[in-house]
């Protein structure tokens, strides 16, 4: 929270005067991965809309977008140290933080958008954002990154083989790490704030990302091909601090749901639009992209992503999402 917020509390005691007392204006201050312009950027637009709406301009939102406060896990880290007031962050670094959300990474788990959505607003869903609060932050809503495809710069990729010891960044994710390790690729860890620079000197080949990312991110400057594996889905998560959380009364933390929810539905209208428009622009951009994909062979490979979940976590998750209709 800003200081600005403790003159204005300090201005309302009467304890400090000889300054205008302009109604006090708290900033809360939220950080992300991707551009203003981007599905986060866009969702959190109308997050500080709703927010200000909702509290006479008591509350505005400051963004910190473009990796600014650095790579999502540790933005995460700070909103739970409540050195930053919020995130807007992939589940990718989550479970260094919330073991249970490994769940969410699996490869090939969710169907389609309706199904990921359907889950996260759900009952499911709810269990996990319990879970979440249960570490040490205050998780506003599930939001949306959406379904990743792979980009490199060698050749194009249609089974497994076409992988086998391609250089792939992933995100800091025990289950992607180990997907992409039982593909057969060579994967390296990395934040996302590394990622273009480190595509660009050729330190890895391949990254992993929805289309919307790899449309505001530039990959197709670095990236000469795209394969639609799809191959998981990737949800968001808005996350608050503990001390946001403890200094606002009751109407004040419904007005930071609401306008979380009111959020969910702009990102995920822009990951909606990036879906149908995005491949087209990619195509405009000199990427080649294919289409036809042989996602059996690839769902085949990353039995030991699962195992490496539901040995440590069981399988009853797993197959309460499985059977979500
Ligand atoms: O959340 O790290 C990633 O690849 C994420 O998809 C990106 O930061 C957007």
């Amino acid at each position: 929270m800003h200081s600005r917020a403790l003159l204005g509390a300090l201005c309302g005691l009467g304890l400090v005067t000889g300054v205008s007392t302009a109604q006090a204006q708290t900033v809360i201050e939220v950080g992300y991965a991707t551009t203003t312009d981007s599905h986060y950027g866009l969702g959190m637009t109308r997050f500080g809309e709703v927010l200000e709406e909702l509290s006479g301009g008591a509350f505005t939102l400051l963004h910190h977008p473009s990796s600014a406060l650095g790579g999502e896990r540790e933005m995460i880290e700070q909103v739970q140290l409540g050195i930053l007031d919020m995130v807007i962050t992939s589940t990718g670094p989550l479970p260094n933080f919330v073991p249970e959300t490994q769940v969410l990474d699996l490869p090939f788990l969710f169907r389609d958008y309706d199904h990921a959505r359907g889950v996260l607003d759900g009952e499911i869903g709810r269990e996990l954002l319990d879970k979440v609060d249960a570490q040490g932050f205050w998780a506003l809503a599930w939001t949306e990154n959406g379904f990743r495809h792979i980009t490199n710069s060698v050749r194009p990729v249609r089974t497994p083989g076409d992988l086998q010891g391609m250089k792939i960044r992933t995100m800091e994710n025990p289950i992607h790490l180990r997907a992409f390790e039982a593909l057969g690729a060579a994967p390296t860890p990395m934040s996302f704030a590394e990622l273009f620079t480190a595509l660009q000197q050729g330190v890895v080949d391949a990254q992993e990302n929805p289309i919307v990312v790899i449309s505001v991110s530039n990959f197709a400057e670095v990236q000469g091909h795209l394969s639609l594996t799809g191959h998981l889905y990737s949800p968001a998560i808005i996350i608050a601090s503990t001390s946001l959380w403890e200094s606002l009364n009751e109407e004040q933390r419904g007005w930071f749901e609401e306008a979380a929810r009111e959020s969910v539905g702009v990102t995920r209208a822009r990951v909606n639009e990036l879906e149908d428009t995005g491949i087209d622009a990619l195509i405009e951009k000199g990427m080649q992209v294919v289409t036809d994909v042989d996602i059996a062979p690839f769902q085949a490979a990353v039995g030991p992503a699962w195992e490496a979940y539901t040995s440590r976590f069981g399988s009853e998750l797993v197959d309460r999402v499985v059977a979500f209709e």
